[in-house]
């Protein structure tokens, strides 16, 4: 049974999976929804997600949403102890720095990608994109305190903690933005630049997106 990974693939959860997929090597379908595409809306789409949002995977007799759940799920039914450790502690570091991502960086960072690339340039506003990038500053500084003595965020080994925050680096990198000095957190970009999924999934334009307030 073939996975089916369904979402735009300039979807930053979306590039989540994708990357996973590729580390991960396993054989898959996909489908572009949500965003330009539409599709996201419809009671098919629905039934699969009541929230109406991408990514979904289907893999089996198994539809599941919510881009860390998918992350989580791939690496323990394929990865062999690869990307989620077993050792109850190992895995512990690793979704701390999973949920910080869900609850804390990413809320910050998209909350800027939001002010400076979706919002149409005549509406922006200074203050708020001051604001939402001192927010993400705050995120990145952890980042960079944690990179200082490890190289992935979890420790020694490369995980799903590092796709979940790593997504949005190649956005971070090239928005219209000051961006402050964060050594080891561009060491880490750049390991992480060294894997082709990595490249594949995450560095693509997002100009698609830019001014579209409606998705
Ligand atoms: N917490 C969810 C968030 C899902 C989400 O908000 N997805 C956005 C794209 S990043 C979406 O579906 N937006 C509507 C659309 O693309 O049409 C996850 O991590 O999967």
């Amino acid at each position: 049974m073939t996975i089916r990974l369904l979402g735009r693939r300039n979807s930053c959860n979306v590039q989540k999976v994708m990357w996973m997929l590729d580390e991960l090597e396993l054989d898959h379908d996909h489908v572009e929804i949500g965003g330009a595409f539409g599709g996201n809306d419809s009671a098919a789409f629905l039934s699969l997600n009541p929230n109406g949002t991408v990514p979904v995977l289907k893999d089996g007799g198994l539809t599941l949403w919510e881009s860390h759940a998918i992350l989580r799920y791939l690496a323990a039914q394929y990865g062999s102890g690869r990307f989620w450790p077993e050792d109850p502690v190992d895995r512990a570091v690793v979704d701390q720095w999973t949920d910080w991502t869900a609850t804390t960086f990413q809320p910050a960072w998209i909350a800027l990608f939001w002010q400076v690339v979706r919002t149409p340039a005549p509406q922006h506003d200074a203050e708020a994109i001051a604001a939402a990038l001192h927010r993400t500053y705050r995120s990145f500084e952890i980042m960079d305190t944690r990179l200082a003595s490890s190289p992935w965020l979890a420790g020694d080994a490369f995980s799903i903690a590092d796709i979940a925050a790593g997504a949005a680096l190649y956005r971070w990198s090239s928005m219209e933005i000051d961006r402050p000095e964060l050594p080891h957190v561009e060491a880490w970009h750049e390991r992480l630049s060294e894997r082709r999924a990595f490249r594949e999934a995450v560095c693509r334009s997002f100009e698609e997106l830019r001014g579209r307030t409606a998705y």
